[in-house]
């Protein structure tokens, strides 16, 4: 058993677990008037209510003694002053960094980093007001109404998320693609709604050798030299986003237009640096440095609040709770918004890629879960789909509802009618429909007797199933950047329970390394035998161009 396992902290809480999964919430909230006041949470315009759980002030406790016992309030620190606690690839993990005030001080290597993070800023704020305002033009003189960012994974899912969800702060002289597949289609498509000559094309990668990213740029590149007659226009009409200067420059791209960031911002977190350039672009500097506000306002809360009032810790713990004590595999984002479309994918890859791990900072393997599944959809279009496992299939799926109070599109009864389902959901998966409740229903339609119990044990539910509430007033910049770093940091602390480092990402540099691998042999003239029998059948299929 692994000390983890073994540990006071943990041992209470498996015992406690016992305990617990005997009661039922509705109980718990017919017995306790003040439940929500105790298991509420407020800070900023974004309240969280964590009352529909499966817990008690005592589970609490225990939680938050597991916490404190992983040294957490110490790794937080290590995270915000530069330790370099991505160790397998020796970085420091700074992305709080490039969210905080031109007069913090972070100290890396002997540098003050805030410097040269209000550089960049600075440089895409000159850049995105004169593209904007027309100082910038394309290679004909004509001004730039389309954005288009190439860039995959952690360099293009924060950007696509952002641009979606403050659509309503967009501007109306911009359209904003994102292309990341290196199935030509991706591109392909894209290319066919777009007009050379006020196209701007963002490429977006932090090592500037991803296949997919280059392969869609050259493609970009072509295309835009084919239309405008001439190399010249590549300078007019690229930017590009990148740690590696020296790659950038070999492909073209005016210097002027290159922005910079480091080896301390990972992929997945790196929407705050100038990977964001798109979304400062589209909906102007002001409203980026709004998100990266509201990103601070919750990074100063996580490290100053104490652990019982702290939102990220309360959310992570919560997580703990199901999947290490109830054996829970998954959990669904449901946003109330549509705005929010992509909110689920974002989260999706922030969590696995960084917790999606089985060995221990110290090389072990663990004996124990770490990471979940995360998936989810837009409410209401979920409730017609996926649901229905949520109320009635074997395994418990906690979820998190997010919610605005007010619509952007204030039309009619939209609105009211779409938080009417979402707060009707997170009472029924909590109180369920007991089989009297069922029986009397059907009783009520007039069915017989016969009927009725052959019907009652599907119209059952069991309830007990757990959600979390997040409210607030509107979706604003300051607000999806609250909401980003509450994600970002509950992560992080389900990473230092679980010892491991939710900073590297050795599957997707796998994925990399395999990538041009296979390439030559599908190529190949002779017929391919020197793998297993299925990927040579699979070869050598796709080699003839047609099945037999
Ligand atoms: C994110 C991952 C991964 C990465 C992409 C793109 O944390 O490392 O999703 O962002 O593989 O990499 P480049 O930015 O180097 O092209």
């Amino acid at each position: 058993m692994s000390n983890l396992t073994h540990s006071a902290a943990w041992q209470a809480l498996s015992l406690h677990q016992q305990d617990i999964r005997k009661k039922t919430m509705r109980d718990m909230f017919a017995a306790d008037s003040a439940r929500f006041d105790k298991f509420s949470l407020q800070i900023d315009g974004l309240l969280l209510d964590y009352s529909k759980n499966l817990i008690t002030e005592e589970t609490l406790t225990l939680l938050l003694n597991l916490a404190r016992q992983s040294k957490l309030h110490e790794w937080i620190e290590r995270q915000f002053n530069g330790d370099k606690i991505n160790t397998s690839e020796a970085r420091a993990v700074l992305h709080t960094a490039l969210r905080s005030p031109r007069n913090a001080n972070v100290t890396l290597d002997g540098k003050n980093v805030i410097a040269d993070v209000h550089r960049v800023l600075d440089h895409m704020r000159r850049y995105s007001e004169d593209v904007r305002s027309g100082a910038v033009r394309g290679h004909t003189g004509k001004k730039i109404r389309h954005l288009v960012n190439i860039g995959i994974g952690g360099s293009a899912l924060g950007p696509l998320m952002a641009c979606e969800a403050l659509k309503h702060y967009g501007s109306a002289d911009l359209t904003a693609h994102f292309v990341s597949n290196v199935d030509a289609t991706d591109i392909a498509e894209t290319l066919k709604q777009l007009d050379p000559e006020t196209t701007l094309f963002i490429i977006s990668s932090k090592t500037f050798t991803t296949q997919e990213t280059i392969t869609n740029a050259r493609t970009a590149r072509a295309w835009l030299v084919e239309h405008l007659g001439s190399e010249a226009a590549v300078a007019k009409h690229f930017a590009a986003v990148s740690t590696n200067l020296s790659e950038t420059s070999k492909f073209g791209i005016d210097p002027e237009n290159v922005f910079e960031f480091w080896d301390w911002v990972g992929g997945r977190y790196s929407l705050w640096s100038a990977i964001g350039l798109p979304i400062a672009l589209y909906i102007g500097m002001e409203n980026f440095e709004r998100l990266l506000s509201g990103g601070h306002a919750m990074d100063e809360h996580f490290r100053q609040a104490p652990l019982e009032k702290n939102m990220p810790v309360i959310l992570a713990m919560l997580g703990i709770w199901y999947g290490n004590f109830f054996a829970v595999g998954s959990y669904a984002i449901l946003p109330y918004d549509q705005y929010l479309q992509h909110f689920p994918a974002y989260l999706q890859q922030l969590e696995m890629e960084s917790n999606g791990k089985r060995i221990d900072r110290s090389g072990n393997l663990i004996d124990y879960d770490t990471h979940f599944t995360v998936w989810g959809e837009p409410g209401t279009n979920g409730q017609h789909s996926f649901y229905q496992l949520i109320h009635q299939g074997t395994r418990m799926v906690p979820t998190d509802f997010l919610a605005p109070l007010s619509s952007l599109n204030p039309i009619g009864e939209h609105h009211t009618m779409l938080i009417s389902n979402c707060f009707a959901q997170t009472e029924a998966l909590m109180l369920g429909k007991t089989e009297t409740e069922a029986r009397a229903e059907l009783q009520q339609q007039g069915l017989s007797s016969n009927a009725i119990e052959a019907l009652l044990p599907y119209k059952i539910f069991p309830g007990n199933r757990p959600s979390n509430t997040l409210l607030f007033d509107k979706l604003d910049p300051y607000t999806l950047g609250m909401l980003i770093a509450l994600y970002e940091q509950k992560i992080f602390v389900q990473s230092v329970i679980w010892n491991i480092n939710a900073f590297d990402q050795w599957g997707v540099e796998f994925g990399k390394q395999l990538a041009n691998k296979l390439l030559p042999e599908l190529r190949a003239h002779e017929t391919v035998t020197t793998h297993d029998a299925s990927t040579n059948n699979l070869i050598n299929l796709f080699r003839n161009g047609r099945l037999p």
